[in-house]
């Protein structure tokens, strides 16, 4: 399977989890990848350009999509997924919780466009795919301040959708429940919880960006939500 053959995507928070598993379902349907983490590692993916990449900082994620128009040639789709949680009662949530959040999930989303759009721009077939959340489209108890930052970050999926489209760039939300990834553990989350086994994998939510992804040029698909079956829907 080649549908991605010569596109090239830049993939924020691809060491491990759902980036990582993202990664390596775009490869596998011919796209080349750069993979961008504060470790810069790579999860075994054959011909990916690794780097060391903080979402934090506007000038790292500038030197991370030039260097990925500079290895590969150019830049046809981004995928923000770097992201941090942290769930529990809302005065429980450490200020630094609460900083993290704001500045892995709002402010790395803002700078990861910043960076990429420019380049997107020169491509004839360019998509933007947020790795969202089921707490950006609706309030979820002990997520408050998670809930803001995915909610931010709908929020401007769907309204570069506008700015974008007539440009050639799609811009889609990928809007998952919960997922068993290293995300959340130790804030929130502990290993031993039962929630886990029902959860989806990230090869799950990798499949669905793909889905999006290879969807005929003529549309787009804008928001796109999963839940597990064990998971309680709030309507
Ligand atoms: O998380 P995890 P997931 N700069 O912890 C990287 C959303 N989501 O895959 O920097 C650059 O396994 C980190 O790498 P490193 C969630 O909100 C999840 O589950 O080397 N990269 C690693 O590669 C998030 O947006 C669930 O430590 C940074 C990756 O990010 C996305 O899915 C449910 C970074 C995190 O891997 C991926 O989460 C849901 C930084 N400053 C939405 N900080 C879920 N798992 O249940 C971290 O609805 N990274």
């Amino acid at each position: 399977m080649s549908m991605l053959q010569g596109r090239v995507a830049l993939i924020t928070g691809a060491s491990r989890g759902i980036g990582a598993a993202t990664a390596r379902a775009l490869a596998g349907a011919g796209a080349n990848v750069a993979l961008a983490s504060r470790s810069g590692a790579n999860p075994g993916i054959d011909g990916a350009f690794a780097r060391t990449c903080d979402v934090r900082d506007a000038a790292s994620l500038r030197a991370m999509a030039d260097a990925t128009v500079d290895h590969f040639g150019g830049l046809d789709i981004l995928v923000i997924n770097a992201g941090v949680g942290a769930y529990g009662p809302f005065l429980d949530l450490s200020l630094e919780d609460l900083d993290e959040m704001i500045e892995v999930n709002v402010k790395g989303a803002l700078y990861a466009v910043r960076a990429a759009l420019p380049h997107l721009l020169q491509s004839d077939a360019a998509d933007i795919v947020t790795i969202a959340s089921e707490a950006g489209r609706r309030g979820l108890p002990y997520e408050a301040a998670y809930c803001a930052s995915k909610f931010a970050q709908v929020g401007l999926t769907r309204a570069l959708d506008h700015e974008l489209r007539e440009r050639g760039v799609r811009c889609t939300s990928v809007c998952p429940g919960g997922v068993a990834t290293d995300f959340a553990m130790g804030h929130g989350r502990t290993p031993d919880m039962p929630q886990l086994a029902g959860m989806m994998s990230a090869t799950d939510i990798a499949e669905t960006v793909l889905f999006v992804l290879t969807r005929p040029r003529n549309h787009r698909i804008l928001e796109i939500a999963l839940r597990p079956v064990t998971e309680t829907s709030w309507g």
